[in-house]
Formats: C-alpha cells, structure tokens, sequence
C-alpha cells in the first residue's frame, strides 16, 4: 500500500452556480426588481462583515455561456454556515428568478509534498491565510473540479510517495512561473462532492488561465494521471456591477 500524503484542511467552500430565468425577471415591476436587488446587496453587505471579521469569504461572479449566469462563492469555517448560506439565499425574492445549475462542495486543501519541515501550520501566517484565503480582486475567474486516475497501470494512487512528491514539484515549479498573475485556491472535495478537487483560478487577464491549464497539460502529473470536469469562467461582479448586470 501506498503512503497517503498528509493533508490541512481549511475553510469549506461552496461554489453555488445559478442560471437566471430573464423571462420571470423582466415579468417583475421595477419596483420588486428593485427590492430583489437591494435583498441580495443586504445579503453582500453581511458577506462583507463576515470577511472583515476574518469569518470567511464571499465574492459574486458572472458566469459566460450556457452553464450559467452567476456564480455565489463562499467560504467559511464550517459546512453548517455553508448551508444556512445557501438557506438564506434561497428564500430571497431574487432566488425565485434564479435555478441552481451546478454546485460543488469542497475543503480547502494544503497537501505536504512539498512542505517545509519546520514551520507550526497551525500559527504560521501564510499557511494560515491559504487554508482560510480571502477571494482576491482579480477581474477574472475560472472553476473547474479535477480527479487524479485510477487505472490500471495509471493509478495515481499506487504510485510511492517519492514518485508523487517528484511530480508535485514540477508541478509547483510550473505553477510558480505564474506566481504574480494567478491566485489558485486548491480544494478537496474527496467525500464531499462528485470530482476529488475542485481548481479556483483567479486572474486579470483570462489568457492566463489558457496558458496556465495548457503548460501543465503537458507536465507529468497532469499529462497522465489528471481528469478534469466541466470548465466555467467569468467575472468578479461589484454591488454596482450586480445591480448594472440585472437591469432591464
Ligand atoms: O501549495 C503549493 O503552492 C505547493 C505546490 C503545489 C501543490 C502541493 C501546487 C502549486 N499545487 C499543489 C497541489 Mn496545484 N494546481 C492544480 C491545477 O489544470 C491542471 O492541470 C491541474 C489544476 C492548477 C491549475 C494548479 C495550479 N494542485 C495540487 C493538487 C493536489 C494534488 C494531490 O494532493 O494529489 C491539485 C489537484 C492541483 C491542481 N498549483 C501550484 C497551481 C499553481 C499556480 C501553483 C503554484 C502556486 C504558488 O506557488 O503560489
């Protein structure tokens, strides 16, 4: 049996993904479109008080193509405040307006294989603040959940450590040429949800997400052992932004 690579775990996350019924919106008076929006802004402004007080993070996305039109993104330090979240925002007025799409549940993860031996991950700040990561900034992002294969002779699972942990570094070595340009939230959802991770990028200029995911195709982790699920990318949206995207 192969050594399991030691894990920290963080915040939960739920990336909750909503298509919009436009035709049931433009149906609502100004005046109740008014108060859907305000609703969900009050909702916003609450996010933000939970994030100041270092509880968590939330940040709204628009969502390009079919699969959907926004994206609501939490995390918090448990799964219960994860679904009274979710309870909350679908007793919303706006809620009516919207179906949920897709949704995936994970943890935050930090794996070892290329930790440093003698830093306390419990007090070390930077550890600390990618288990509990605050939603950057950024223009744009891109979410899709990954697996690593188990087939035989191509079973990431049999592999020993070493070969693992040699792979990871090349992996971390590519990663790093996009230190500065790409924020990536690595989350565990082995238990939790369908895929094993999911893959949270955040980035100004969506090509580097392209470029990012297409050098590491070509790496060895991901060339032979990496599956991955339904892409979905968009953009950060401000409260004024929220409300400009929902005008009608
Ligand atoms: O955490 C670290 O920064 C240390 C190095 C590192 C680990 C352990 C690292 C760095 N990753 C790690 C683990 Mn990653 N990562 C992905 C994807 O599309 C693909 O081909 C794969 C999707 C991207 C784009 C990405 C980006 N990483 C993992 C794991 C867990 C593996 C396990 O436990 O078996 C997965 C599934 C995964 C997938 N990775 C980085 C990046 C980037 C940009 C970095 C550099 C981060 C930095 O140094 O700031």
């Amino acid at each position: 049996m192969s050594e399991a690579v030691h894990t920290l775990e963080g915040w939960f996350v739920h990336h909750d993904f909503r298509t919009i019924d436009w035709s049931s919106w433009k149906l609502l008076s100004p005046e109740d479109r008014q108060a859907a929006v305000d609703e969900v802004l009050s909702l916003a402004a609450s996010w933000k008080e939970t994030e100041n007080q270092k509880q968590g993070s939330s940040g709204m996305f628009t969502i390009l193509g079919h699969k959907a039109d926004l994206l609501f993104l939490h995390f918090r330090p448990t799964l219960e405040e994860l679904i009274e979240l979710e309870a909350t925002f679908n007793k919303t007025k706006f809620a009516d307006v919207t179906l949920p799409s897709y949704s995936y549940v994970s943890v935050v993860e930090l794996s070892n294989y290329v930790a440093s031996d003698n830093v306390d991950p419990e007090t070390d700040p930077y550890i600390q603040s990618r288990l509990k990561p605050i939603i950057p900034d950024n223009k744009n992002i891109c979410f899709y959940p990954m697996n690593k294969r188990r087939e035989a002779g191509q079973n990431w699972y049999t592999l020993s450590m070493e070969e693992r942990r040699e792979m990871m570094r090349s992996h971390g070595l590519i990663g790093r040429k996009y230190a500065g340009k790409v924020t990536q939230v690595i989350s565990g959802s082995v238990g939790l949800d369908d895929w094993e991770w999911g893959v949270t990028l955040f980035a100004d200029d969506p090509v580097t997400f392209k470029k990012l995911i297409y050098e590491m195709r070509f790496d060895e982790v991901s060339a032979k052992y990496s599956e991955f699920g339904t892409f979905l990318v968009g953009n950060k949206l401000s409260e004024e932004a929220f409300r400009a995207y929902l005008d009608v």
